[in-house]
């Protein structure tokens, strides 16, 4: 990997892996639809709108690999989701492809599965729950990447994305956190392992309460360094302030799942 392109690099995890991936690759570039506001003289940074095909074959040209953090990173209107995240996500793999990038890593998200309930540990091989428009368009890119690993031989890491932060900051954060060093191992396997074709790993630190199996990531060597138990009081005194929510306490979602819900929508899923 000699070029690397970080996409979404103006939002909260795109500013954190500028400076946690300096100096890993040779060069990077990123990009964003704004100009980041910290942007140093000796960045590259190509201005890019997802939605518009030439900019992302601006921002993509040259590129050996790409982390694709960018799009609408929440639950939004149809019509922003689309552009952003269905469209926007379809102009980034085929910009990748014509131009001979060899690997993408796509940050998906918990919500393409959150409509499983807490009790139930998943793996990566259950059908997709998504719990939101944002949560469809998340495994809308997953099967993207699968098609573009499958049909046109693209190295494809998709990183199911739990919360990334310092530290876990409520119930559901426990046992979805990620660690901002963690993430960056999970990069790193993903644009360097020789063995990925086309794989889902879950974006979560070492977290004791998870919902998820991440027995693939292990498998390629993922070994997280933070715990999310070693922020258990916080957390849960942090809890302790906020509402009950059937639903969203109910489901591995949260308020993602409770947003919107229909009241008439029948039984909450028990497995
Ligand atoms: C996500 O996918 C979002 O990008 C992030 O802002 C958080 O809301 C996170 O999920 C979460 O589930 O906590």
């Amino acid at each position: 990997m000699k070029k690397v392109l970080i996409t979404g690099a103006s939002g909260d995890v795109g500013t954190r892996l500028r400076k946690l991936m300096k100096g890993v690759y040779p060069e990077i570039r990123i990009s964003d639809i704004k100009k980041p506001a910290d942007l140093r003289a000796d960045e590259d940074f190509v201005q890019a709108e997802l939605s518009n095909m030439a900019e992302v074959e601006k921002a993509v040209a040259g590129i050996d690999g790409i982390v694709h953090l960018g799009g609408f990173s929440v639950e939004g209107p149809w019509e922003t989701i689309l552009n952003s995240n269905i469209v926007g996500c379809y102009n980034l793999f085929e910009a990748a492809r014509k131009a001979g990038v060899k690997r993408v890593i796509f940050a998906t998200s918990n919500h393409a599965v959150g409509f499983y309930p807490r009790r139930r540990k998943i793996g990566t091989d259950e059908p997709v729950r998504p719990d939101s428009r944002y949560g469809v368009s998340k495994a809308f890119g997953e099967a993207l990447g699968a098609m573009y690993a499958y049909k046109h031989g693209l190295s494809v890491t998709c990183l199911r994305i739990g919360n990334v932060a310092d530290s876990p900051i409520d119930l559901r954060r426990l046992s979805i956190w990620l660690h901002p060093e963690d993430l960056v191992q999970l990069i790193r396997i993903g644009l360097e392992h020789p063995d990925i074709r086309n794989e889902i790993f879950y974006g979560a630190s070492d977290n004791q309460r998870a919902w998820w199996d991440n027995e693939t990531a292990f498998r390629f060597g993922y070994r997280p360094k933070h715990k999310a138990e070693d922020f258990r009081e916080p957390a849960l005194a942090a809890q302790a302030k906020l509402a009950a929510d059937p639903v969203g306490d109910w489901y591995q979602g949260g308020t993602f799942c409770s947003n919107e819900f229909d009241a008439d929508a029948g039984k909450l899923a028990q497995f």
